[in-house]
């Protein structure tokens, strides 16, 4: 970060009600759609964030929901973020559209499994999650991005990026759009359950990256969920999903050599004890059955959007190289074809824990 970036970063810090004077801003975490920055004052430490205006136009709306859902969560007893207003008291600086956090001190935010204990945390703190906004009024949430996981959809995003070809980069990608377009009629069980009313709409976290969770450093427990940006009405399936997809592959998201792109059953098995003891009085049948099936939707939609981003020249997702995109897409549409061929496996494994 150039001197006069950080002197920037700090004059905006100093616009919140902040304890103390700032003496450090630096680049924090691991994200890939906000501007994260750990602030530190001679008092405390706190999380500043510029929020991404291209993907979430409606900042205003977005960060209504965030106050509701915090003072919901904080309501039920659960440990959740705390916003810090500005000096002028609203929940984000317009100018410029940033926001800040107190800093959750003694955690850890995990890039990859420690170990099967840290997925029955995470599966527990989701589940946990999802019960403790089960009596939020879904109809007060603005969608935030609309259609985030309708599949189908994202399929026909796909579809559109492909043909414009805007970076001339399809002749790069020959097999990965042949395996998606192999994949056309697999995906809309989910969207289509929540239409016709047998599956249950719920208020949902919808990105359950392990990341997304701050560990104690001591204890292992799980602190908080964060990241709320996208809690909008969905499937519990797409958390459940999408957490497997992050945690329970032996391969990282950014692995170059795709082939190490592989479920951990030992890993899903582990998530799966957490999630269903949370949720094992509300989840249906219908839930149940799907599960296996979300782990491979929500690992191929994932594929999917880092194609379609790779495709209009990486105007999404952060990344670090040209190919970074491409090669995300390659470790999941090989995690999701294993999910896939070992979907009868996992389906023993789900029921034997119900
Ligand atoms: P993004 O939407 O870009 O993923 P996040 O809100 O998930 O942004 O924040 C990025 C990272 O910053 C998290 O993975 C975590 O490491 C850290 N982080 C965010 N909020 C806090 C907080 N309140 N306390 C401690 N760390 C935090
Ligand atoms: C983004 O914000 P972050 O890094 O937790 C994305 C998720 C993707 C994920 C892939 C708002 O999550 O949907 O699954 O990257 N978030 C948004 O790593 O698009
Ligand atoms: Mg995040």
């Amino acid at each position: 970060m150039t001197e006069s970036h950080s002197s920037t970063l700090i004059g905006i810090a100093q616009k919140f009600d902040i304890t103390g004077r700032v003496s450090d801003v630096q680049k924090y975490g691991n994200g890939h759609i906000n501007r994260t920055y750990l602030v530190t004052t001679d008092k405390k430490r706190y999380i500043l964030q510029k929020i991404n205006a291209d993907v979430f136009p409606n900042v205003e709306n977005l960060m209504s929901n965030i106050v509701a859902v915090t003072n919901h969560l904080r309501s039920r007893g659960e440990n959740t973020l705390t916003l810090v207003p500005t000096v002028d008291g609203d929940c984000y600086l317009r100018d410029g559209g940033y926001r800040m956090y107190e800093y959750i001190e003694n955690t850890v935010a995990l890039q990859a499994a420690r170990d099967e204990n840290t997925l029955t945390v995470c599966g527990n703190a989701f589940g946990r999650f999802v019960n403790a906004l089960s009596d939020f009024d879904a109809s007060s949430l603005h969608e935030t991005i609309p259609f985030f996981h309708d599949t189908p959809r994202r399929f026909g995003a796909f579809c559109a990026a492909l043909e414009n070809d805007k970076s001339r980069r399809a002749h790069t990608c020959a097999p990965e759009i042949k395996f998606i377009n192999s994949t056309g009629d697999t995906l809309d069980k989910i969207i289509k359950g929540l239409a016709d009313g047998s599956l249950p709409l719920r208020v949902t976290h919808n990105d359950t990256k392990l990341n997304n969770i701050l560990f104690d450093s001591v204890t292992g427990d799980a602190r908080a969920v964060i990241d709320l940006d996208t809690v909008m009405s969905g499937s519990m399936l797409y958390d459940f999903g999408d957490a497997i997809r992050f945690a329970a592959n032996k391969a990282s998201e950014d692995e170059k050599d795709a082939k190490k792109a592989k479920l951990d059953t030992k890993l899903f098995t582990a998530y799966a004890q957490g999630y269903l003891n949370a949720v094992k009085n509300s989840v249906t049948d219908k839930e149940i059955e799907l599960m296996p099936y979300s782990a491979y939707l929500m690992t191929l939609e994932c594929g999917i959007r880092f194609l379609t981003d790779y495709l209009d020249g990486d105007v999404y997702f952060a990344t670090q190289y040209p190919e970074h995109n491409l090669v995300r897409c390659r470790t999941q549409l090989k995690l999701a074809h294993d999910i896939m061929s070992n979907a009868s496996t996992l389906q023993n494994i789900i029921y034997s824990i119900i």
